[in-house]
């Protein structure tokens, strides 16, 4: 899951369009500071692009922008809405993402039984998030992911391609990235390294007994 970026200079629609040519398939709009009328335009024009690629596409944070924007569905922390309320507004068709940070998130989730998936991090420490909550790694994901049940979950925050092999073991069904898209290189290179990275991890420890 590619998250669009604040501060970079180039337009949250724009973002989507060069993540969904550089292979992205799942793309969250993530803007912090926008004034409502800039967040629904471009959460328009990615809802497009991300419609024209056959990409997923989620608003972080606004279950009226995702609404507004035609988006597949929204993705929401604890403190956003109430989940079942987004489920409401959605209806079963759109997709509603919850953050689990902690144990007490992840039961939750895993009880409220109206979320398609869960992002769970912070993996590392990322100054892209303010407040953020502390810091999991591999193995705080991993008891999390045990307490989700058949809820699926991206591990977010600070994800770097090495960190794939280790993320993809825990039983993630994904990672979500933003910052480390743009660092050094091409958006179409980091985004091929993330997918190699991940395509090239087996997806569950081999446990012999
Ligand atoms: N939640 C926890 S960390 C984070 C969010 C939304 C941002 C992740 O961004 P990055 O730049 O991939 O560390
Ligand atoms: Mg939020």
């Amino acid at each position: 899951m590619c998250l669009t970026l604040d501060g970079t200079g180039v337009s949250h629609g724009d973002q989507a369009a060069v993540l969904c040519a550089a292979g992205a398939r799942w793309v969250q709009l993530r803007m912090k500071d926008a004034d409502m009328a800039t967040w629904v335009y471009q959460a328009k024009a990615a809802a497009r692009v991300c419609r024209e690629h056959g990409a997923v596409f989620v608003v972080n944070d606004s279950v009226e922008v995702a609404l507004e924007s035609g988006a597949d569905g929204v993705h929401l922390g604890r403190l956003d809405a109430q989940w079942p309320d987004a489920r409401r507004a959605l209806g079963a068709d759109r997709l509603v993402g919850g953050t689990v940070n902690n144990a007490a998130d992840a039961r939750l989730a895993a009880a409220s039984g109206c979320l398609d998936y869960v992002g769970v991090g912070p993996h590392r420490f990322t100054s892209t998030k303010k407040s953020l909550a502390p810091v999991l790694g591999a193995e705080g994901i991993r008891s999390l992911v045990a307490l989700l049940g058949a809820l699926p979950a991206w591990a977010i925050g600070g994800v770097e391609p090495a960190d794939l092999a280790a993320l993809r073991a825990t039983g993630v069904a994904g990672v979500a990235v933003s910052s480390g898209l743009t660092r050094g290189g091409t958006v179409r290179d980091n985004v091929g390294r993330y997918l190699a990275a991940w395509q090239g991890s087996p997806a569950k420890e081999l446990v012999l007994s």
